[in-house]
């Protein structure tokens, strides 16, 4: 399998991220894709390369342009409020929640922050942008792969995507990479895309992005979010709205899920997007599912990769592999290629 990686990712390097009233240092670091590069290498899973360049419009089909032109900016907007903020990465601290206007666009750099996003967690540095559009690459590459013919094709890039919605960031997301992917299949003509999300959190972003849509199938497997981040969505009674209901599935699991019923959730989903007559998948392919992950919750071993790629294999899918979380930097290459190793066999 081939595999496009982000040659950019280090340029996007937050330093802080806020946690219960302090600033601690970030979990979603550069070492998480070195590590999954190394560990793809030594063993020979297949070509590595850099991404190509795709023009904005690949990007624009799935976010706003007002996002999208925000991001571009507002690292240089930020130094202009005061060049001491060069030194320090851009958070939002205020947002337009219930009762707000989010239709006028702030002129106030702090304000449009908090309209583009939804947590203080996600910090925008100097490279975000840089390092966000070659992801999004990384992705059109992968999926135009799977287009012409390959039987699959893994996007390596940090920072990570099935947060970020339309128009907003979070959860250390800001281009919606696998929600990229998949509108790129549809838009080579591939009429029926699904996409399996196996991050640890559930992928709100996307789910949002395909919600009244008909033509790609979402499916999800996560932690809770009546206790697990991103708290707001992910519940099994999302279904989907309008030309998509039926084409949203959640299966969340409690804190504390081990292998055997997170498998038992997977095959589900698996199920629904076979009766849902996907013609291709996009695997959001995150790996806090870890039981060492520092920040999740549930118990699966570095072998049970494994056995995760062989089940996605199983659907007979052409399938684009989006990388996504995974926080146990140690663990992380071992557990990440484990899925495409056993998808290979
Ligand atoms: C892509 C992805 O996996 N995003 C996850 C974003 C999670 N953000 C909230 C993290 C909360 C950190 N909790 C720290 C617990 C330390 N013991
Ligand atoms: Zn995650």
């Amino acid at each position: 399998m081939k595999t496009f990686y982000n040659a950019h990712h280090a340029l996007h390097q937050g330093k802080m991220e806020m946690f219960r009233g302090e600033l601690v240092p970030c979990f979603e670091v550069p070492a998480r894709q070195d590590h999954v590069l190394d560990v793809l290498k030594a063993r020979g899973l297949g070509a590595i390369e850099a991404a190509p360049d795709f023009p904005e419009r690949a990007i624009t089909r799935v976010h706003a342009q007002r996002y999208v032109d925000f991001l571009k900016t507002a690292w240089d907007e930020w130094v202009a409020l005061d060049p001491a903020n060069a030194q320090r990465d851009a958070l939002p601290s205020v947002w337009p929640v219930r009762t707000f206007r989010s239709d006028v666009v702030p002129d106030n750099f702090a304000a449009r922050m908090g309209l583009y996003s939804y947590d203080a967690g996600s910090p925008l540095t100097s490279g975000t942008w840089v390092a966000s559009r070659e992801g999004a690459c990384c992705a059109l590459a992968a999926a135009r792969e799977v287009q012409h013919g390959a039987r699959s094709a893994f996007a390596l890039s940090r920072p990570p995507g099935h947060h970020a919605g339309a128009d907003f960031f979070g959860g250390y997301c800001f281009l919606n990479n696998a929600a990229i992917a998949a509108q790129s299949l549809r838009d080579a003509g591939v009429s029926r895309v699904a996409v399996l999300d196996i991050d640890y959190h559930h992928g709100n972003g996307t789910q949002a992005i395909f919600y009244g849509r008909g033509d790609v199938f979402f499916a999800s497997v996560h932690g809770d979010p009546r206790t697990e981040y991103p708290f707001f969505l992910g519940h099994a009674d999302e279904r989907g709205e309008g030309a998509g209901a039926g084409c949203n599935l959640n299966l969340p699991l409690p804190r504390g899920t081990g292998f055997a019923s997170w498998r038992e959730a997977m095959s589900q989903a698996l199920r629904a997007i076979s009766a849902f007559g996907a013609d291709a998948l996009v695997v959001s392919l995150g790996v806090d599912t870890f039981a060492g992950d520092p920040i999740s919750g549930f118990g699966l071993q570095s072998a049970d990769y494994l056995r995760v790629g062989e089940d996605i294999a199983a659907a007979g899918l052409p399938t684009v592999f989006v990388f996504e979380g995974g926080y146990a930097v140690e663990e992380i290459g071992t557990n990440a290629v484990n899925v495409l190793d056993g998808f290979r066999q």
